[in-house]
């Protein structure tokens, strides 16, 4: 990027705010809504309700506002997880890295949802979370069991992380905002 080019969005970022929205899909007690938590006010807690349906929350990061719709991960409320990518700036897939009984599901689940036409080239983002529990997969073993190399049509990026410990959290942000579009 040129100089002058930099100057200019140096300038735009002062003058509008950019926003963007995502979703968060994931098997349930994956830690979707707990993520949305860490992200928003740095707040952890072992009692989470599972989400009935979807909780829509905006979070703002410097000049970056963040609508996030944290969608419920049970097997009832997955076919309505397509509806709620269909707009996204990024789908954002939480697996839990600990649960190894479940990995296989979670694969399958979304190798499904990134089939639908309607979410072609969407950027995903993979997060691993509880590294924090001992038997946590790798980021390696997590992205061979995931089949994440297979997914050619768009960007995607994987994190390991923990909500617990707040581990990544800021990569996480960091990436998010780097994802964001500009809206005047
Ligand atoms: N050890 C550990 N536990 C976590 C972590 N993140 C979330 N949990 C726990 O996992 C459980 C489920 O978390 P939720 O955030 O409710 O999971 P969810 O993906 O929103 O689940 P649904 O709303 O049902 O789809 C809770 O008991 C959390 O405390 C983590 O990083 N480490
Ligand atoms: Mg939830």
């Amino acid at each position: 990027m040129g100089l002058w080019e930099a100057f200019l969005n140096w300038l735009r970022s002062l003058f509008f705010k950019q926003e963007m929205e995502l979703s968060l899909i994931g098997l349930q007690n994956a830690g979707k809504t707990s993520l949305v938590n860490v992200v928003a006010t740095g707040g952890y807690s072992e009692d989470m309700i599972p989400t009935v349906g979807f909780n829509m929350r905006k979070v703002t990061k410097g000049n970056v506002t963040i609508k996030l719709w944290d969608l419920g991960g049970q097997p009832r409320f997955r076919s309505m997880w397509e509806r709620y990518c269909r707009a996204v700036s990024a789908i954002v897939y939480v697996v839990d890295a600990a649960d190894a009984d479940n990995l296989s599901i979670s694969r399958s689940e979304l190798h499904d949802l990134l089939s639908k036409p309607s979410l072609s080239g969407i950027p995903l983002l993979v997060l691993g979370n509880k590294i924090d529990k001992p038997g946590a997969l790798s980021k390696q073993a997590l992205t061979d069991q995931m089949e994440l190399k297979s997914i050619i049509d768009r960007e995607v990026c994987c994190f390991m992380i923990s909500c617990k410990n707040s581990t990544n959290i800021d990569s996480v942000i960091d990436w998010l905002v780097k994802h964001s579009k500009s809206k005047s």
